[in-house]
């Protein structure tokens, strides 16, 4: 009896501390202040960051894939350069995030695990095929442009690796971005063939970019605590609209069609409106169901079982390293 009550009365000051720290960690979130690694914070906070840096992480080295597919076929050397840069800024891009989220105390072997045992999710948007050199255009302009719309207020999130991370990864992503409209704008000056090249890229690659900002407000589970905690800054269909927005007149520019009948100007808003997404497609892809999803993964885990000897050779370098330092 005695001990129970003094056990009762050691959980209700420990949850009075808890709700002590809490406090005090969102003072310092309100009051605009970084997260460090070392800081004390809530574990969901904890959790929710290792979930949503991973997930970009993994995204950028899974998007290296549907882009490295036309590396080869690439029309010039200049195109072939151009893209073989870009391709690689996206696997540095994965570094700097595997590394920022490694500061949350997970290690980057189970976060590769929970990658290729399909226990981390991946943008949806790499789960589709690249059919032409068009496609390499319209990913440019229209993927990077939504992760740019995405990332630009990520460079101002709460938790100090991951914005610092951002600063340099949007930077990249922005000649990024107008190397894709470069080469939307070459082929929509071009010849018949390409401009319809280039219409049917955008035709394919509209609607999956609109999806990967993720499930509109009201299906968003994470957004509002996340919001609450300034890792996000705007919700998911804020920054769709943002998107829509500036791309709809670029599109225009470059002659070519909006896929959606009800993307209209609409002056009471002042933005551009859009139809309905279909939502089911979206669920389906990240169920593991898109027309790639089973090639991605499986070319992860090839590059990863390849790629073994070279972890075994870096473990005996850093062993021999060790014992020389010792003795
Ligand atoms: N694909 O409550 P919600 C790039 C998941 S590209 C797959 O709104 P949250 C690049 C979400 O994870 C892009 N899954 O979640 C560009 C959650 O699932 P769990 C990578 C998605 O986190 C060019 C559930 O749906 N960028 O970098 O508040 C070349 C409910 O969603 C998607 C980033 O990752 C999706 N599209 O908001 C190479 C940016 N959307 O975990 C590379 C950082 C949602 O509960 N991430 N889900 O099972 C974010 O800003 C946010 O995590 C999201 C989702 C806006 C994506």
């Amino acid at each position: 009896m005695y001990t129970q009550g003094l056990d009762q009365q050691g959980d209700s000051l420990k949850s009075v501390d808890e709700a002590t720290r809490l406090a005090a960690f969102q003072k310092r979130i309100d009051a605009e202040d970084k997260i460090e690694p070392r800081d004390w914070m809530p574990e969901a906070y904890r959790k929710t960051l290792i979930r949503q840096i991973s997930q970009h992480a993994h995204s950028e080295i899974v998007g290296m894939l549907p882009e490295g597919n036309w590396i080869t076929r690439a029309p010039s050397l200049r195109r072939k350069a151009i893209l073989l840069a870009k391709v690689q800024d996206e696997a540095g891009h994965g570094l700097y995030l595997y590394s920022a989220c490694e500061t949350l105390g997970i290690s980057r072997d189970e976060l590769i695990d929970q990658l290729l045992t399909g226990k981390a999710k991946y943008s949806s948007i790499f789960n589709y095929p690249t059919l032409t050199w068009a496609d390499i255009g319209a990913i440019g302009w229209l993927v990077d442009g939504a992760a740019i719309m995405n990332q630009i207020p990520l460079c101002r999130c709460s938790y100090g690796p991951y914005a610092r991370a951002m600063v340099r990864v949007c930077k990249e992503e922005s000649f990024h971005q107008r190397q894709g409209f470069e080469i939307m704008l070459a082929l929509s000056r071009g010849n018949d063939e390409q401009k319809r090249m280039a219409q049917d890229a955008l035709n394919r690659w509209w609607w999956p970019s609109l999806m990967m900002f993720g499930p509109s407000d009201k299906d968003s589970k994470h957004s509002a605590q996340s919001m609450a905690w300034k890792i996000k800054r705007f919700t998911n269909d804020e920054l769709r609209q943002k998107f829509v927005d500036v791309t709809v007149p670029q599109a225009h520019f470059l002659g070519l069609e909006i896929p959606d009948a009800d993307c209209q100007w609409n002056d009471d808003t002042g933005h551009w409106d859009f139809g309905e997404i279909d939502w089911t497609e979206f669920k389906e892809v990240l169920a593991g169901n898109g027309p790639c999803n089973r090639e991605r993964l499986q070319a992860r885990q090839d590059a990863h079982d390849n790629g073994a000897w070279v972890r075994e050779a870096a473990r005996a370098y850093a062993e021999k390293q060790a014992r020389r330092n010792a003795a």
